[in-house]
């Protein structure tokens, strides 16, 4: 049975960089999410047969191969070995945004990867079991499988289990939006998986924030509660900077931003200083895309303010999302002999 999933990216207002075990893809500290909506979103159907001579997977149209492949397999096999199978995987999987360019790819990605895997091998599994699989392919894919505001609990068992997320609010609590300026679309110079095992290695910065975050998770997910933006969007802006002053204090330095962003930056602190409180707050993953996070009543007066600014590609109107959806047949991107549609 060919099984469909579409997941969305999340964005970290609080984020995790840096592992504590990179086998278990456990992470040094929690972090906390938003869903967003399928305004961008991968969609990703799974096979598994035994008419399949091999593993093969098929990623926006191109063959995956090599170190990439063994990457997807990753989930797919643990799917694998809960279900007691041994039938060979075909995978096929499209984004409808930039693949590796700060726009969390891997998190959707591996989402719908271990939602459809599971479903396609029959398993029925709850959610901190399909967020711990999730987060064997990628970090923060465990906080996509999940929709509305998420927490990512660090855990602290030695095999991972606890370490999985767990939603503070649905999608319907709070209508934010995240305008995502694309700043840049190219693929990034340097993998967060390795920029971040060496900020952990060589940032004395690092040490204050793992101080600093216990009070700033709990402060957040408060906030979120209540729906206060102005603790929302001050804590955002202050994690990301956070997070980015670690990276430039890795030796050598990593730099995601770049002058567009900085634009960016400079735009929402002139907008919040017009208006006498935070309209808009800000949040860069490991690119250079802005995040521009609002409430709903602000989103026209944010889009007007941003669009001034020089070298932004395109934008992408995001609200929150419900999380991962199994999509119908016809909607699949795999043929029933395993190749894709
Ligand atoms: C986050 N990022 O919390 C942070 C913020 C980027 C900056 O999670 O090695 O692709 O696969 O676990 O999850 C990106 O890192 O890395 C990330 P792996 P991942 O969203």
């Amino acid at each position: 049975m060919i099984s469909t999933f579409e997941a969305t990216p999340n964005i970290a207002l609080i984020k995790y960089w840096g592992k504590r075990d990179s086998r278990l893809m456990l992470p040094q500290n929690g972090s906390i999410s938003i869903t967003l909506d399928n305004s961008v979103r991968t969609v990703t159907s799974v096979l598994f047969s035994g008419r399949l001579k091999a593993d093969a997977a098929w990623i926006n149209g191109k063959k995956a191969e090599g170190k990439e492949l063994q990457r997807l397999l990753v989930p797919v096999d643990l799917v694998r070995e809960k279900a007691g199978i041994k039938d060979r995987v075909a995978i096929a999987s499209e984004n409808n945004f930039p693949t590796a360019a700060g726009i969390a790819s891997s998190a959707s990605g591996f989402a719908a990867l271990a939602c459809a895997a599971s479903d396609a091998a029959g398993l029925k599994l709850g959610a901190a079991e399909l967020s711990v699989l999730a987060r064997m392919g990628s970090g923060s894919a465990c906080r996509s499988v999940l929709g509305g505001f998420v927490e990512w609990k660090k855990g602290e068992r030695g095999d991972g289990a606890d370490s999985a997320a767990e939603q503070i609010a649905p999608a319907s609590h709070w209508g934010l939006c995240d305008l995502i300026a694309v700043c840049e679309s190219r693929e990034k110079k340097v993998s967060s998986r390795a920029g971040m095992e060496q900020t952990v290695k060589t940032s004395g910065l690092y040490a204050k924030r793992m101080a600093d975050l216990p009070a700033r998770i709990a402060k957040l997910r408060q906030a979120i509660l209540i729906k206060d933006s102005q603790t929302v969007f001050s804590i955002a802006m202050e994690d990301s900077m956070s997070m980015h002053a670690t990276m430039l204090d890795t030796k050598p330095p990593i730099m995601y931003l770049n002058d567009v962003s900085r634009e960016a930056i400079y735009a929402v602190n002139e907008l919040n200083e017009g208006e006498g409180r935070l309209a808009c707050g800000y949040t860069f993953d490991a690119g250079p895309n802005a995040h521009l996070l609002c409430e709903e009543k602000d989103i026209g007066l944010v889009k007007k303010h941003v669009s001034r600014i020089e070298g932004i590609e395109k934008f992408y109107d995001c609200g929150i999302g419900d999380g991962p959806k199994k999509l119908k047949e016809g909607e699949g991107l795999l043929t029933e002999d395993g190749k894709p549609s």
